[in-house]
């Protein structure tokens, strides 16, 4: 399996996180990245390749031009303001306000967010672009015929939407990588969403379409993050219905029961069929996660590794969530094995 990845994710590195009242030392931190490369060398699943830029027509298949103008600029206009810490947004258009792009930076911020865990800072955009080409690079390997790839992604992407950013999310890995294996002539790819917290960004970018199925196993919104978005009757929109299938579980979830969820979401990608198959990766369901409440073992992910390498699809991973810091790496590890072990 080829590995990629590159040391600009450090470039993303907000001093705090909003969390329950207080400003704490970010979950999605730096220090997951080197967990994940240390289990990576000591499992020797193949060599850690380097990514090349994606090319600059890609982006914008994914994402609002505004958007990316806005997040390829806002902290060089906040330094320009005087400001020199990190942006943190505070003022969301609610229902039955004007969803107008406003002049001022921090309304600008609001406006382009959908929750203030994530801070944007001096270094956000080149992180995230290097993480989109992280992602992109990891496709175009396997597009040139490598069974599959492993994008060690940071900041993760699911939760980034067409024009909006959060939940430690600001450009989709996930959806650019699905665009592109389209872009190289692939007829329907399916992204299979793992992480404990709904992709709701990768949902928002396909769902009026019928080229990309998305399946999303995670927390039900009615107890967990993101809130307003992952419900079971969400399945797509206009030509995109029958395209999008979740899967809210219970808090407290077991393997078993998470299995099942999973056993469902492959038969349906068996069904419709698909010529590559994209994973957003999150180890977030993890027991010992500090944020999340599913019950998965370290073996468990071993487990699942294997029945999604048994599935024979050309298959690019990619690094979303987890933060149970110490165990991250090798729960990762694990899938890799797993999926190497059983898939071609
Ligand atoms: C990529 C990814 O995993 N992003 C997750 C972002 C979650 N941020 C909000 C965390 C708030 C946790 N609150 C726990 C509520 C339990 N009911
Ligand atoms: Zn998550």
């Amino acid at each position: 399996m080829k590995i990629v990845a590159s040391p600009d994710h450090r470039l993303h590195h907000p001093a705090g996180e909003l969390y329950e009242g207080d400003l704490v030392p970010p979950f999605e931190c730096p220090e997951r990245w080197d967990h994940i490369v240390a289990a990576l060398e000591g499992a020797a699943l193949g060599e850690v390749a380097t990514p090349r830029p994606l090319p600059d027509t890609l982006l914008p298949r994914v994402h609002d031009e505004r958007y990316l103008a806005f997040l390829s600029t806002a902290h060089d206009v906040w330094r320009a303001e005087g400001h020199r810490g990190d942006m943190i947004p505070t003022c969301f258009p609610a229902r039955r306000m004007a969803p107008r792009e406003p002049l001022d930076i921090e309304g600008r911020l609001g406006f382009f967010a959908f929750a203030s865990e994530t801070s944007l800072t001096r270094g956000t955009w080149a992180a995230a672009r290097s993480s989109v080409d992280v992602a992109y690079t990891a496709q175009q390997l396997v597009g040139a015929g490598d069974n599959s790839a492993f994008a060690l992604c940071r900041p993760p992407g699911h939760h980034a939407g067409r024009d909006y950013f959060g939940g430690y999310c600001f450009l989709n890995n996930a959806a650019v990588v699905a665009q592109a294996f389209l872009d190289d002539g692939a007829s329907r790819v399916a992204i299979l969403d793992v992480d404990f917290h709904h992709g709701n960004g990768t949902q928002d970018i396909f769902d009026r379409r019928d080229d990309v199925l998305f399946a999303s196993i995670h927390g039900d919104p009615r107890h967990e993050f993101p809130h307003f978005s992952g419900f079971a009757d969400e399945v797509g929109t206009g030509p995109g219905e029958g395209f999008t299938a979740n899967y809210p579980l219970a808090p407290d979830t077991s393997f078993t029961a998470w299995m099942e969820a999973l056993d469902s979401a492959t038969r349906r990608i068996d069904r419709i069929g698909v010529d590559a198959l994209v994973v957003s990766l999150g180890v977030d369901t993890f027991v010992g996660d500090p944020i999340s409440t599913f019950r998965l073992t370290t073996a468990d992910f071993t487990s699942y590794g294997h029945h999604l390498g048994a599935l024979g699809l050309p298959t690019v991973y990619c690094m979303e969530g987890g933060y149970a810091v110490d165990a991250i790496g090798t729960n990762v590890v694990n899938v890799l094995i797993g999926h190497q072990e059983a898939g071609p």
